[in-house]
C-alpha cells in the first residue's frame, strides 16, 4: 500500500467550482486502488496553501504526494515537469495576495523538477485515449507556489518521498459550451490511471 497525500483546490476568480477538488472528494469517497489515501483541500491563498500542505505532509508522511489544480485554459490532464521559485500572480489570490516577481521561499534554489514519472503518466492516459501532455510550466500562480513549496521541503528533509503537481482541465459540466474542459467522469478515471502509473498499479 502506498500513503498517498492527495491536494486539490477549492474554488477561486471566476471560478465557483474547482474540478481539482470535485475530482480529489470523489477519489477519497471511493478510495484509489492500492493506496492509502489522504486528501487535503487547500484555499486559494499564498500562505496558507503552502502552510497547511507542508503541515499535513509532516503529520501524514505519505511515499507520494500528488497536487492537483485547475488550469481552465487547457484541455488535456497535464503533469507538471518542473516547479520555479517565482510568485508572479496574474489576477489577486482569495485574501486579495498579488505577489509580483517574489520568491516562493527566499534564497532558495531557482527550481524542482517534479519527481513523479510524468512520461509514464501521459503514456497510460494515452493508453485509455484520455487527452494528456507534459506540460513544460505550472504558471507562477498557486499551483506552481505549493509545487515548489512541497518540493522544496521534500529535498530540505530527505523524505523518500515522490512528488509533482497534474493540472486538470475545468470539468465540462460547469464551463459555457465550447470553453476547454474535461468530462467530469474523465477527469476521475484519468487522475485514477494518473496515480496508477506512479504507484506502479496501471496496466501496462
Ligand atoms: N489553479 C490555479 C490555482 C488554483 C487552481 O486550481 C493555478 O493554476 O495556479
Amino acid at each position: 500500500m502506498a500513503r498517498l497525500l492527495l491536494s486539490a483546490f477549492g474554488p477561486f476568480g471566476e471560478h465557483a467550482v474547482n474540478a481539482s477538488a470535485e475530482v480529489a472528494r470523489r477519489l477519497w469517497e471511493e478510495g484509489v486502488e492500492g493506496c492509502d489515501l489522504v486528501k487535503i483541500e487547500l484555499p486559494t491563498v499564498r500562505r496558507e496553501s503552502a502552510d497547511l500542505l507542508l503541515h499535513a505532509f509532516d503529520r501524514v508522511r505519505p511515499d507520494v504526494v500528488v497536487m492537483l489544480g485547475i488550469a481552465a485554459e487547457r484541455d488535456e490532464i497535464t503533469p507538471e515537469r518542473v516547479a520555479i521559485n517565482v510568485d508572479d500572480y496574474a489576477i489577486p489570490d482569495n485574501a486579495g495576495n498579488q505577489p509580483v516577481d517574489e520568491a516562493v521561499v527566499a534564497g532558495a534554489p531557482a527550481a524542482y523538477l517534479a519527481t513523479l514519472p510524468v512520461k509514464r503518466i501521459v503514456a497510460a492516459l494515452a493508453d485509455a485515449n484520455i487527452p494528456s501532455r507534459v506540460s513544460n510550466s505550472a504558471g507562477t500562480y498557486l499551483c506552481n507556489h505549493v509545487s515548489y513549496a512541497m518540493l522544496h521541503h521534500i529535498e530540505r528533509s530527505g523524505a523518500p518521498c515522490r512528488a509533482g503537481f497534474i493540472h486538470l482541465p475545468q470539468m465540462s459540466e460547469v464551463v459555457p459550451e465550447g470553453a476547454p474542459s474535461m468530462p467530469f467522469a474523465m477527469l476521475v478515471v484519468g487522475v485514477t490511471i494518473a496515480i496508477g502509473a506512479i504507484t506502479g498499479t496501471a496496466p501496462r
